[in-house]
């Protein structure tokens, strides 16, 4: 039995302790400004030569705890049905963070039963909530307030004001990851495509744990930041071109500046205590290597076509107070799984005006699961991303990143995507990620047979 987290941290006492928490900036006006401490650190770290290449851990089949923070971007809800659906993967729980994380375990819960009642699991997978305040941050809570619209009862959403549950630490999700992970060491990876609150909360109160987990896969970071001469390859040449021989500066044993993201800076405090744990192996998919990754066509279409069935169901027969711990709106108990993502995914779409979507968090499941043995030919390849090692030294002040190359580091950071290229395009379609997505949002052709 995994011992209990203390009461202690119940109180957001961590929050105090991040020095930046009263110096507030908007999201992508921040500049870079590392430490004195931080900057000693990037000197004495090793920087040196490190090769782009395959991820060198084959690891497979995967148990994974999902991380997330589902339901305000469509692309964690695509991730969670991709992966309830992947036979390599097996999913022991999902946790959830930010701002309304409550409502985020809900969404996560409904697509979960109703997968388990489609495939006749005797139980569906467990969906905790976790922590919605961050640890540490400079910057303000980016929702969208139609977060479990329109699954949700409005009544329900009423009665849990989303200003109150963003002052909530739950400390449920790190409670459960910790018994997870002491119950199965060096056996389950933390995919964490949402914020890392609830990491940050198991390894400061558990740093031992972080020698049990067998690896983090984060959707995290941006890309590397350009130096001058890059820029100007960028003008001339065509944005791909340029990041490139960023990378391959990285590659030849140069640290470089990378930028944060939203998951990341939204908590920078976990996210330093993430990366500063020394033994930790993390895999990082970001920005650079999700963007050229697009939901689109087929998939998209096929979810809608699912999702407008709630609109043939019968009138609601009950209240769903009946069962308020279960307010999912009768118009949507008939619904597939794919119909209520398809569903969450209109609402999203309406938002943002468009139907598509990049696939940030589906790919980094999929870079969990799938990694290929030492020395398999690029045509046999399973994962669709190359990785350089090294470490990734975060910034206390606005979630930038150091990366320093190193053959030897404990960090993975996405540094290309295997499809075909030219200077202005990269086309994913052929890559066995785009292939396995598309294949998991369509008709099943049993039914139809
Ligand atoms: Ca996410």
């Amino acid at each position: 039995m995994a011992e209990q987290f203390s009461p202690s941290l119940l109180t957001p006492s961590l929050l105090r302790d991040y020095v930046h928490a009263n110096r507030k900036c908007y999201y992508r006006t921040e500049k870079p400004e590392p430490s004195q401490e931080e900057i000693i650190r990037i000197s004495n770290t090793p920087a040196l030569p490190s090769p782009i290449g395959p991820y060198p851990q084959y690891l497979t089949p995967c148990k994974v705890v999902i991380d997330t923070d589902i339901g305000t971007d469509i692309d964690d809800a695509f991730a969670l049905l991709f992966a309830l659906r992947d036979p390599n993967i097996e999913i022991l729980g999902v946790t959830t963070n930010y701002g309304v994380a409550k409502i985020r375990q809900q969404v996560a819960q409904f697509i979960c039963n109703r997968f388990a009642e489609e495939h006749h699991l005797e139980s569906p997978v467990r969906c905790v909530t976790g922590s919605s305040r961050p640890l540490g941050s400079h910057r303000d809570y980016f929702l969208t307030h139609k977060e479990g619209t329109p699954l949700l009862d409005q009544k329900y959403l009423e009665e849990n004001s989303f200003l109150e549950m963003q002052k909530e630490t739950h400390l449920e999700a790190a409670q459960f990851l910790h018994e997870q992970i002491s119950s199965r060491p060096h056996e389950i990876t933390i995919v964490s495509i949402g914020i890392p609150t609830n990491i940050g909360l198991l390894l400061s109160e558990h740093p031992e744990d972080g020698d049990l987990i067998k690896e983090i896969v984060i959707m995290g970071y941006g890309s590397v930041i350009l130096n001058n001469e890059e820029l100007s390859h960028r003008d001339l040449k065509g944005s791909h071109a340029a990041e490139t021989l960023a990378i391959e500066s990285l590659s030849k044993g140069n640290i470089r500046l990378i930028y944060p993201n939203h998951n990341i800076s939204a908590d920078t405090l976990a996210t330093k205590i993430m990366f500063d744990h020394p033994r930790l192996r993390i895999k990082i998919l970001n920005h650079t290597v999700t963007a050229p990754f697009i939901g689109h066509g087929p998939p998209i279409q096929f979810l809608q076509k699912e999702a407008a069935k709630a609109q043939l169901a019968p009138e609601p027969s009950h209240q769903p107070e009946d069962n308020p711990k279960y307010p999912l709106l009768p118009k949507y108990h008939n619904l597939s799984s794919d119909g209520l993502v398809g569903t969450l995914m209109n609402v999203w779409f309406d938002i943002r005006n468009r139907h598509f979507q990049c696939l940030y968090d589906p790919l980094t499941v999929y870079e969990a699961a799938y990694t290929d043995p030492p020395g398999t030919p690029p045509e046999e390849r399973t994962s669709s991303v190359n990785y350089i090692c090294g470490t990734m030294i975060p910034h206390e002040w606005a979630a930038f990143g150091t990366f320093v190359p190193n053959p030897n580091g404990n960090h993975f950071f996405g540094a290309e995507v295997l499809a075909k290229k030219t200077d202005f395009t990269i086309d994913t379609n052929d890559t066995p990620f785009m292939k396995a997505f598309n294949a998991s949002f369509r008709e099943n052709e049993e039914v139809l047979s």
